[in-house]
Protein backbone atom coordinates (compact mmCIF):
# COMPACT_ATOMS: atom_id res chain seq x y z
CA UNK A 1 0.00 0.00 0.00
CA UNK A 2 2.73 2.44 0.88
CA UNK A 3 4.56 1.38 -2.57
CA UNK A 4 1.35 2.07 -4.26
CA UNK A 5 0.81 5.69 -2.68
CA UNK A 6 4.79 6.08 -3.12
CA UNK A 7 4.17 5.57 -7.07
CA UNK A 8 1.28 7.50 -7.07
CA UNK A 9 3.58 10.74 -5.30
CA UNK A 10 6.18 9.65 -8.14
CA UNK A 11 3.90 9.50 -11.02
CA UNK A 12 2.13 13.09 -9.73
CA UNK A 13 5.70 15.05 -9.61
CA UNK A 14 6.97 13.30 -12.77
CA UNK A 15 3.68 14.93 -14.23
CA UNK A 16 4.14 18.44 -12.04
CA UNK A 17 8.02 18.30 -13.46
CA UNK A 18 6.30 18.43 -17.77
CA UNK A 19 3.82 20.42 -16.97
CA UNK A 20 4.22 24.69 -17.58
CA UNK A 21 3.77 26.68 -15.02
CA UNK A 22 0.39 29.03 -16.42
CA UNK A 23 1.12 32.54 -15.60
CA UNK A 24 -0.72 35.61 -15.29
CA UNK A 25 -1.04 38.15 -17.68
CA UNK A 26 -1.99 41.74 -18.12
CA UNK A 27 -5.56 41.01 -18.76
CA UNK A 28 -5.77 38.77 -15.47
CA UNK A 29 -5.75 36.05 -17.29
CA UNK A 30 -4.13 32.82 -17.24
CA UNK A 31 -1.27 32.66 -19.95
CA UNK A 32 1.23 30.48 -21.76
CA UNK A 33 4.28 31.19 -22.49
CA UNK A 34 3.87 30.33 -26.12
CA UNK A 35 7.55 31.04 -27.87
CA UNK A 36 8.96 28.44 -25.47
CA UNK A 37 6.48 26.13 -25.60
CA UNK A 38 6.92 26.69 -29.57
CA UNK A 39 10.14 25.36 -29.05
CA UNK A 40 9.84 22.76 -26.55
CA UNK A 41 7.35 21.02 -29.80
CA UNK A 42 10.04 21.73 -32.04
CA UNK A 43 13.20 20.21 -29.88
CA UNK A 44 10.44 16.92 -29.67
CA UNK A 45 9.83 17.38 -33.03
CA UNK A 46 13.88 16.80 -34.07
CA UNK A 47 14.42 14.57 -31.26
CA UNK A 48 11.80 12.01 -32.37
CA UNK A 49 12.75 12.59 -36.61
CA UNK A 50 16.36 11.51 -34.95
CA UNK A 51 14.92 8.32 -33.59
CA UNK A 52 13.20 7.30 -36.65
CA UNK A 53 16.36 8.11 -38.82
CA UNK A 54 18.68 6.76 -36.17
CA UNK A 55 16.33 2.86 -35.36
CA UNK A 56 14.45 2.73 -39.21
CA UNK A 57 15.56 5.53 -41.91
CA UNK A 58 14.21 4.30 -45.00
CA UNK A 59 11.38 2.18 -43.67
CA UNK A 60 7.72 3.36 -43.04
CA UNK A 61 7.98 4.31 -38.88
CA UNK A 62 9.70 2.98 -35.90
CA UNK A 63 8.72 1.01 -33.09
CA UNK A 64 9.36 3.94 -30.09
CA UNK A 65 10.14 1.22 -27.60
CA UNK A 66 12.13 -1.43 -29.24
CA UNK A 67 13.13 0.50 -31.60
CA UNK A 68 12.61 -1.66 -34.98
CA UNK A 69 11.88 -0.51 -38.23
CA UNK A 70 8.61 -1.73 -39.20
CA UNK A 71 7.05 -1.46 -43.09
CA UNK A 72 3.40 -1.20 -43.76
CA UNK A 73 3.75 -3.84 -46.13
CA UNK A 74 6.42 -5.86 -48.13
CA UNK A 75 8.28 -3.19 -48.76
CA UNK A 76 8.72 0.30 -47.89
CA UNK A 77 6.64 3.36 -48.71
CA UNK A 78 8.88 5.82 -47.17
CA UNK A 79 5.47 6.67 -44.90
CA UNK A 80 7.22 8.44 -42.08
CA UNK A 81 9.59 10.80 -44.45
CA UNK A 82 6.75 12.08 -46.82
CA UNK A 83 3.95 12.43 -43.63
CA UNK A 84 6.70 14.49 -42.20
CA UNK A 85 8.54 16.35 -44.76
CA UNK A 86 5.94 19.75 -45.07
CA UNK A 87 6.59 19.87 -40.75
CA UNK A 88 10.23 19.47 -41.10
CA UNK A 89 9.59 22.63 -43.53
CA UNK A 90 6.82 24.80 -41.67
CA UNK A 91 9.05 23.72 -37.88
CA UNK A 92 12.33 25.72 -39.30
CA UNK A 93 14.24 22.81 -40.38
CA UNK A 94 15.69 23.88 -43.52
CA UNK A 95 18.52 21.72 -43.82
CA UNK A 96 17.03 18.45 -42.41
CA UNK A 97 13.88 19.06 -44.94
CA UNK A 98 16.14 19.92 -47.93
CA UNK A 99 18.18 16.68 -47.40
CA UNK A 100 15.22 14.44 -46.74
CA UNK A 101 13.37 16.29 -50.06
CA UNK A 102 16.74 15.00 -51.60
CA UNK A 103 16.18 11.50 -49.92
CA UNK A 104 12.21 11.05 -51.31
CA UNK A 105 13.66 12.02 -54.85
CA UNK A 106 15.87 9.57 -54.82
CA UNK A 107 14.53 6.88 -53.37
CA UNK A 108 10.62 7.07 -53.03
CA UNK A 109 9.21 4.63 -55.49
CA UNK A 110 5.32 3.33 -56.26
CA UNK A 111 6.67 0.95 -58.37
CA UNK A 112 5.91 -2.01 -56.02
CA UNK A 113 4.19 -4.99 -56.35
CA UNK A 114 1.97 -4.65 -52.77
CA UNK A 115 -1.85 -3.84 -52.20
CA UNK A 116 -2.22 -0.87 -50.48
CA UNK A 117 -4.74 1.19 -48.67
CA UNK A 118 -6.06 3.72 -51.11
CA UNK A 119 -7.14 5.99 -47.98
CA UNK A 120 -4.23 5.56 -46.47
CA UNK A 121 -1.67 6.13 -48.79
CA UNK A 122 -3.64 8.64 -50.48
CA UNK A 123 -3.84 11.00 -46.92
CA UNK A 124 -0.16 10.51 -45.78
CA UNK A 125 1.77 10.22 -49.20
CA UNK A 126 -0.16 12.05 -51.67
CA UNK A 127 -1.26 14.83 -49.45
CA UNK A 128 2.11 14.71 -47.87
CA UNK A 129 3.85 15.27 -51.80
CA UNK A 130 1.12 17.46 -52.35
CA UNK A 131 2.09 19.74 -49.67
CA UNK A 132 5.87 19.48 -50.07
CA UNK A 133 5.44 20.28 -53.55
CA UNK A 134 3.45 23.53 -52.83
CA UNK A 135 5.65 24.54 -50.46
CA UNK A 136 9.17 23.98 -52.34
CA UNK A 137 8.39 24.09 -55.82
CA UNK A 138 10.21 20.48 -56.51
CA UNK A 139 8.77 19.18 -59.74
CA UNK A 140 10.16 15.83 -58.89
CA UNK A 141 7.39 15.95 -55.62
CA UNK A 142 4.99 16.32 -58.08
CA UNK A 143 5.99 13.68 -60.29
CA UNK A 144 6.26 10.92 -57.89
CA UNK A 145 2.56 12.63 -56.56
CA UNK A 146 1.08 12.23 -59.99
CA UNK A 147 2.95 8.62 -60.92
CA UNK A 148 0.87 7.77 -57.35
CA UNK A 149 -2.10 8.94 -58.34
CA UNK A 150 -2.45 7.22 -61.81
CA UNK A 151 -1.84 4.02 -59.85
CA UNK A 152 -4.75 4.62 -57.70
CA UNK A 153 -7.19 5.26 -60.79
CA UNK A 154 -8.12 1.20 -61.08
CA UNK A 155 -9.60 1.58 -57.71
CA UNK A 156 -12.89 3.63 -59.55
CA UNK A 157 -13.39 1.13 -61.38
CA UNK A 158 -16.34 -0.41 -59.43
CA UNK A 159 -19.90 -0.56 -61.11
CA UNK A 160 -20.87 2.25 -59.08
CA UNK A 161 -17.66 4.92 -59.25
CA UNK A 162 -17.24 4.48 -55.26
CA UNK A 163 -13.55 3.30 -54.90
CA UNK A 164 -12.35 0.08 -53.70
CA UNK A 165 -10.93 0.13 -50.61
CA UNK A 166 -7.19 -1.31 -52.18
CA UNK A 167 -5.27 -1.45 -54.67
CA UNK A 168 -1.99 -3.26 -55.83
CA UNK A 169 0.17 -0.48 -56.85
CA UNK A 170 2.13 -2.88 -59.73
CA UNK A 171 -0.64 -4.61 -61.40
CA UNK A 172 -3.83 -2.43 -60.82
CA UNK A 173 -5.46 -5.54 -58.72
CA UNK A 174 -8.66 -3.70 -56.63
CA UNK A 175 -10.00 -5.47 -54.05
CA UNK A 176 -12.33 -4.37 -50.91
CA UNK A 177 -15.76 -3.98 -52.04
CA UNK A 178 -16.86 -3.40 -48.46
CA UNK A 179 -16.02 0.29 -47.49
CA UNK A 180 -17.18 3.38 -46.05
CA UNK A 181 -17.92 6.89 -46.11
CA UNK A 182 -14.70 8.10 -45.12
CA UNK A 183 -12.80 5.92 -47.54
CA UNK A 184 -14.77 7.20 -50.39
CA UNK A 185 -15.23 10.49 -49.50
CA UNK A 186 -11.88 11.57 -48.72
CA UNK A 187 -10.07 11.74 -51.58
CA UNK A 188 -11.53 15.05 -53.21
CA UNK A 189 -8.55 17.72 -51.88
CA UNK A 190 -5.76 15.35 -52.79
CA UNK A 191 -6.81 14.54 -56.10
CA UNK A 192 -8.40 17.55 -56.62
CA UNK A 193 -5.05 19.56 -55.84
CA UNK A 194 -3.52 17.20 -57.94
CA UNK A 195 -5.48 17.69 -61.20
CA UNK A 196 -4.84 21.54 -60.55
CA UNK A 197 -0.98 21.19 -60.60
CA UNK A 198 -0.78 18.50 -63.02
CA UNK A 199 -3.68 20.34 -65.64
CA UNK A 200 -5.48 16.72 -65.61
CA UNK A 201 -9.20 16.77 -64.58
CA UNK A 202 -9.27 13.82 -63.91
CA UNK A 203 -8.72 12.89 -60.82
CA UNK A 204 -10.92 15.96 -59.19
CA UNK A 205 -13.78 14.31 -61.69
CA UNK A 206 -13.34 10.60 -60.63
CA UNK A 207 -13.25 12.03 -56.51
CA UNK A 208 -16.17 14.00 -57.44
CA UNK A 209 -18.06 11.50 -58.73
CA UNK A 210 -17.52 8.93 -55.96
CA UNK A 211 -18.57 11.31 -53.31
CA UNK A 212 -21.22 12.48 -55.76
CA UNK A 213 -22.62 8.49 -55.91
CA UNK A 214 -21.71 8.12 -51.88
CA UNK A 215 -24.36 11.56 -51.31
CA UNK A 216 -26.73 9.81 -53.30
CA UNK A 217 -27.36 7.29 -51.71
CA UNK A 218 -28.07 9.24 -48.11
CA UNK A 219 -31.18 7.81 -46.15
CA UNK A 220 -34.45 9.91 -46.74
CA UNK A 221 -33.53 12.14 -43.28
CA UNK A 222 -30.30 13.07 -44.80
CA UNK A 223 -27.54 10.85 -43.13
CA UNK A 224 -25.35 8.30 -43.85
CA UNK A 225 -24.15 4.51 -42.96
CA UNK A 226 -20.63 3.29 -41.36
CA UNK A 227 -20.33 0.61 -44.42
CA UNK A 228 -21.14 0.10 -48.36
CA UNK A 229 -20.62 -2.27 -50.77
CA UNK A 230 -19.40 -0.10 -53.49
CA UNK A 231 -20.44 -2.59 -56.38
CA UNK A 232 -23.67 -2.81 -55.46
CA UNK A 233 -24.55 0.72 -53.91
CA UNK A 234 -26.40 -1.31 -50.98
CA UNK A 235 -25.65 0.04 -46.90
CA UNK A 236 -23.75 -2.74 -45.07
CA UNK A 237 -23.98 -1.08 -42.06
CA UNK A 238 -26.58 1.77 -41.11
CA UNK A 239 -24.91 3.09 -38.02
CA UNK A 240 -24.64 6.76 -38.40
CA UNK A 241 -22.25 9.35 -36.67
CA UNK A 242 -19.31 11.71 -37.07
CA UNK A 243 -16.36 9.20 -36.32
CA UNK A 244 -14.39 6.13 -37.63
CA UNK A 245 -15.23 5.34 -41.09
CA UNK A 246 -17.66 8.25 -41.58
CA UNK A 247 -15.48 11.64 -40.15
CA UNK A 248 -13.55 13.01 -42.50
CA UNK A 249 -15.93 12.17 -45.78
CA UNK A 250 -17.94 15.48 -43.98
CA UNK A 251 -14.67 17.00 -43.70
CA UNK A 252 -13.85 16.86 -47.21
CA UNK A 253 -17.06 18.45 -47.93
CA UNK A 254 -16.54 21.65 -46.42
CA UNK A 255 -13.39 21.94 -47.48
CA UNK A 256 -13.38 20.81 -50.61
CA UNK A 257 -15.86 23.75 -51.45
CA UNK A 258 -13.68 26.28 -49.74
CA UNK A 259 -10.53 24.70 -51.52
CA UNK A 260 -12.11 24.85 -54.96
CA UNK A 261 -15.55 26.79 -54.42
CA UNK A 262 -17.50 23.68 -56.00
CA UNK A 263 -20.97 24.46 -54.79
CA UNK A 264 -21.96 20.77 -55.37
CA UNK A 265 -20.31 20.27 -52.20
CA UNK A 266 -21.28 22.72 -49.56
CA UNK A 267 -25.14 21.81 -50.90
CA UNK A 268 -23.87 18.46 -49.73
CA UNK A 269 -22.33 19.71 -46.64
CA UNK A 270 -25.34 21.94 -45.80
CA UNK A 271 -27.97 18.91 -45.94
CA UNK A 272 -25.76 16.50 -43.97
CA UNK A 273 -24.94 19.00 -41.30
CA UNK A 274 -28.79 19.69 -40.85
CA UNK A 275 -29.09 16.36 -40.30
CA UNK A 276 -26.27 15.17 -38.39
CA UNK A 277 -27.39 18.25 -36.34
CA UNK A 278 -30.87 16.60 -35.58
CA UNK A 279 -30.09 13.72 -35.16
CA UNK A 280 -26.90 13.24 -33.49
CA UNK A 281 -26.11 15.97 -31.57
CA UNK A 282 -27.49 15.96 -27.42
CA UNK A 283 -26.34 17.44 -24.63
CA UNK A 284 -26.54 16.18 -21.25
CA UNK A 285 -25.44 17.72 -17.45
CA UNK A 286 -21.50 16.78 -18.89
CA UNK A 287 -21.66 18.74 -21.85
CA UNK A 288 -22.47 18.67 -25.58
CA UNK A 289 -21.79 15.77 -27.77
CA UNK A 290 -22.20 13.63 -30.98
CA UNK A 291 -23.48 9.75 -30.77
CA UNK A 292 -24.98 7.26 -32.65
CA UNK A 293 -28.12 6.86 -34.45
CA UNK A 294 -29.64 4.85 -37.21
CA UNK A 295 -29.26 6.09 -40.73
CA UNK A 296 -32.73 5.17 -41.32
CA UNK A 297 -34.82 6.47 -38.77
CA UNK A 298 -32.31 8.44 -36.63
CA UNK A 299 -33.36 6.39 -33.36
CA UNK A 300 -31.34 4.05 -31.11
CA UNK A 301 -29.21 6.66 -29.70
CA UNK A 302 -26.04 5.47 -28.97
CA UNK A 303 -23.86 7.67 -25.96
CA UNK A 304 -20.72 7.19 -27.70
CA UNK A 305 -17.84 9.79 -28.62
CA UNK A 306 -14.28 9.20 -29.03
CA UNK A 307 -10.36 10.60 -30.19
CA UNK A 308 -11.72 10.56 -33.54
CA UNK A 309 -14.45 12.55 -33.47
CA UNK A 310 -12.28 15.38 -31.59
CA UNK A 311 -11.88 16.81 -35.25
CA UNK A 312 -15.37 17.93 -35.52
CA UNK A 313 -15.38 20.79 -33.44
CA UNK A 314 -12.95 21.90 -35.85
CA UNK A 315 -15.08 21.61 -38.57
CA UNK A 316 -17.94 23.30 -36.94
CA UNK A 317 -15.95 26.16 -36.21
CA UNK A 318 -14.81 25.95 -39.74
CA UNK A 319 -18.58 26.39 -40.83
CA UNK A 320 -18.96 29.14 -38.76
CA UNK A 321 -20.72 27.64 -35.75
CA UNK A 322 -18.33 28.51 -33.63
CA UNK A 323 -20.70 28.62 -30.47
CA UNK A 324 -21.03 24.50 -31.25
CA UNK A 325 -17.93 23.31 -31.86
CA UNK A 326 -16.38 25.07 -28.48
CA UNK A 327 -19.22 23.71 -26.23
CA UNK A 328 -18.45 20.05 -28.11
CA UNK A 329 -14.19 20.59 -27.72
CA UNK A 330 -14.21 21.65 -24.12
CA UNK A 331 -16.62 18.47 -23.15
CA UNK A 332 -14.37 16.51 -24.70
CA UNK A 333 -11.37 18.02 -23.41
CA UNK A 334 -12.54 17.01 -20.09
CA UNK A 335 -12.68 13.84 -20.95
CA UNK A 336 -8.91 14.04 -22.02
CA UNK A 337 -8.27 15.95 -18.52
CA UNK A 338 -9.89 12.84 -16.28
CA UNK A 339 -6.13 10.70 -17.32
CA UNK A 340 -4.45 13.15 -18.79
CA UNK A 341 -4.48 10.79 -22.48
CA UNK A 342 -7.70 10.54 -24.02
CA UNK A 343 -9.66 7.07 -24.64
CA UNK A 344 -10.84 5.55 -28.38
CA UNK A 345 -14.50 5.66 -27.45
CA UNK A 346 -16.22 7.12 -24.37
CA UNK A 347 -19.44 6.53 -23.22
CA UNK A 348 -20.73 10.49 -22.33
CA UNK A 349 -23.82 9.19 -20.06
CA UNK A 350 -22.26 6.69 -17.63
CA UNK A 351 -19.01 8.79 -18.20
CA UNK A 352 -16.82 5.65 -18.82
CA UNK A 353 -14.25 4.46 -21.50
CA UNK A 354 -16.39 1.67 -23.68
CA UNK A 355 -14.04 -1.50 -22.86
CA UNK A 356 -12.06 -2.54 -25.11
CA UNK A 357 -11.29 0.81 -26.31
CA UNK A 358 -8.49 2.36 -23.43
CA UNK A 359 -5.97 2.62 -26.09
CA UNK A 360 -4.58 6.29 -27.01
CA UNK A 361 -2.75 6.37 -30.00
CA UNK A 362 -0.84 9.83 -29.92
CA UNK A 363 -3.87 10.75 -31.91
CA UNK A 364 -4.19 14.53 -33.11
CA UNK A 365 -7.72 15.44 -33.56
CA UNK A 366 -7.92 16.84 -30.13
CA UNK A 367 -4.92 19.49 -30.99
CA UNK A 368 -6.06 20.22 -34.29
CA UNK A 369 -10.09 21.41 -32.39
CA UNK A 370 -8.11 23.59 -30.12
CA UNK A 371 -5.98 25.32 -33.12
CA UNK A 372 -8.80 25.93 -35.20
CA UNK A 373 -10.97 27.36 -32.06
CA UNK A 374 -7.51 29.53 -31.26
CA UNK A 375 -7.80 30.79 -34.35
CA UNK A 376 -11.27 31.89 -34.83
CA UNK A 377 -11.49 33.23 -31.07
CA UNK A 378 -8.24 34.00 -30.20
CA UNK A 379 -9.60 32.40 -25.95
CA UNK A 380 -6.21 31.59 -23.90
CA UNK A 381 -8.29 28.71 -23.01
CA UNK A 382 -7.45 26.56 -26.46
CA UNK A 383 -3.73 27.63 -25.69
CA UNK A 384 -3.78 26.35 -22.08
CA UNK A 385 -5.47 23.48 -23.31
CA UNK A 386 -2.83 22.15 -26.04
CA UNK A 387 -0.23 23.00 -23.36
CA UNK A 388 -1.56 20.62 -20.65
CA UNK A 389 -1.98 18.00 -23.77
CA UNK A 390 1.62 18.68 -24.80
CA UNK A 391 2.69 18.24 -21.49
CA UNK A 392 0.42 15.01 -20.82
CA UNK A 393 1.96 13.63 -24.23
CA UNK A 394 5.17 13.95 -22.57
CA UNK A 395 4.41 12.49 -19.02
CA UNK A 396 2.97 9.36 -20.67
CA UNK A 397 3.65 8.90 -24.40
CA UNK A 398 7.68 10.01 -24.28
CA UNK A 399 10.05 7.09 -25.29
CA UNK A 400 14.19 7.18 -25.64
CA UNK A 401 13.06 7.19 -29.64
CA UNK A 402 9.94 9.15 -30.05
CA UNK A 403 6.76 9.09 -28.70
CA UNK A 404 4.64 5.66 -28.23
CA UNK A 405 0.97 4.60 -28.21
CA UNK A 406 -0.77 4.27 -25.04
CA UNK A 407 -1.89 0.70 -24.79
CA UNK A 408 -3.98 1.50 -21.61
CA UNK A 409 -4.96 4.79 -20.79
CA UNK A 410 -5.61 3.85 -17.22
CA UNK A 411 -3.07 1.93 -16.41
CA UNK A 412 -0.15 3.94 -18.32
CA UNK A 413 0.85 0.62 -19.87
CA UNK A 414 2.83 1.16 -23.33
CA UNK A 415 2.76 -0.05 -26.45
CA UNK A 416 5.22 -0.06 -29.59
CA UNK A 417 4.05 2.14 -32.04
CA UNK A 418 4.31 5.67 -33.34
CA UNK A 419 1.91 5.91 -36.32
CA UNK A 420 3.19 8.64 -39.25
CA UNK A 421 0.71 11.60 -37.62
CA UNK A 422 3.14 12.13 -35.07
CA UNK A 423 4.77 14.03 -37.33
CA UNK A 424 2.10 15.04 -39.86
CA UNK A 425 -0.24 16.05 -37.05
CA UNK A 426 0.29 15.46 -33.74
CA UNK A 427 3.64 17.41 -33.13
CA UNK A 428 2.87 20.27 -36.23
CA UNK A 429 -0.91 21.71 -34.46
CA UNK A 430 0.98 21.51 -31.69
CA UNK A 431 3.90 23.48 -32.87
CA UNK A 432 1.41 25.84 -35.38
CA UNK A 433 -0.70 26.87 -32.13
CA UNK A 434 1.78 28.01 -30.16
CA UNK A 435 3.94 29.50 -32.89
CA UNK A 436 1.13 31.88 -34.29
CA UNK A 437 0.08 32.89 -37.65
CA UNK A 438 3.41 34.19 -38.74
CA UNK A 439 4.20 30.44 -39.37
CA UNK A 440 1.26 30.16 -41.67
CA UNK A 441 -1.53 31.86 -42.30
CA UNK A 442 -4.71 29.87 -41.56
CA UNK A 443 -6.98 31.48 -43.86
CA UNK A 444 -4.44 30.93 -47.14
CA UNK A 445 -4.57 27.70 -46.62
CA UNK A 446 -7.19 24.47 -45.97
CA UNK A 447 -5.63 21.65 -43.91
CA UNK A 448 -6.19 18.18 -45.53
CA UNK A 449 -7.50 15.51 -42.84
CA UNK A 450 -4.16 14.73 -42.57
CA UNK A 451 -2.72 17.79 -41.64
CA UNK A 452 -1.06 19.19 -44.67
CA UNK A 453 -1.65 22.37 -45.91
CA UNK A 454 -3.03 23.02 -49.36
CA UNK A 455 -2.96 26.42 -50.67
CA UNK A 456 -6.40 28.18 -51.73
CA UNK A 457 -6.93 30.44 -54.46
CA UNK A 458 -4.74 28.27 -57.41
CA UNK A 459 -1.31 27.62 -57.21
C1 LIG B 1 -5.09 10.33 -39.41
O1 LIG B 1 -4.49 9.44 -40.27
C2 LIG B 1 -6.11 11.19 -40.09
O2 LIG B 1 -6.35 12.32 -39.32
C3 LIG B 1 -7.39 10.45 -40.36
O3 LIG B 1 -8.37 11.27 -40.94
C4 LIG B 1 -7.93 9.86 -39.09
N1 LIG B 1 -6.97 9.14 -38.33
C5 LIG B 1 -5.62 9.60 -38.21
C6 LIG B 1 -5.31 10.34 -36.94
O4 LIG B 1 -6.01 9.98 -35.86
Amino acid sequence: MHRIIFLGVLMFLAGCVNRPVPQQNDAGTLSVDRDSLAQRVRDEYMRSWQGYKSHAMGWDEVLPVSGQPRNWYDESLLITPIDALDGMILLGFREEADSMREYIAAHASWDKDVTVSVFEINIRCLGGLLSSYELTGDERLLYLAEDLGKRFLPAFSSPTGMPYRFVNLSTGRISGEVSNPAEIGTLIIEFGILSRHTENPLYYDLAKRAIHELYQRRSDIGLVGEAINVETGEWTSISSHVGACIDSYYEYLYKGWLLFGDPDLKAMWDAHIQAVNAYCAHKNDKGTWYGRVDMNTGNSFIPQYGALEAFFPAVLALSGDIETASRLHTSWFNVWAIHGLEPEAFNFETWEVIPGNETYYLRPEIIESCYYLYHFTKDEQYLQMASRIFSDLQAYCKTDIGYTVIRNIITGEKADRMESFLFGETLKYLYLIFAGEEVLDFEKVVFTTEAHPMKRGGD
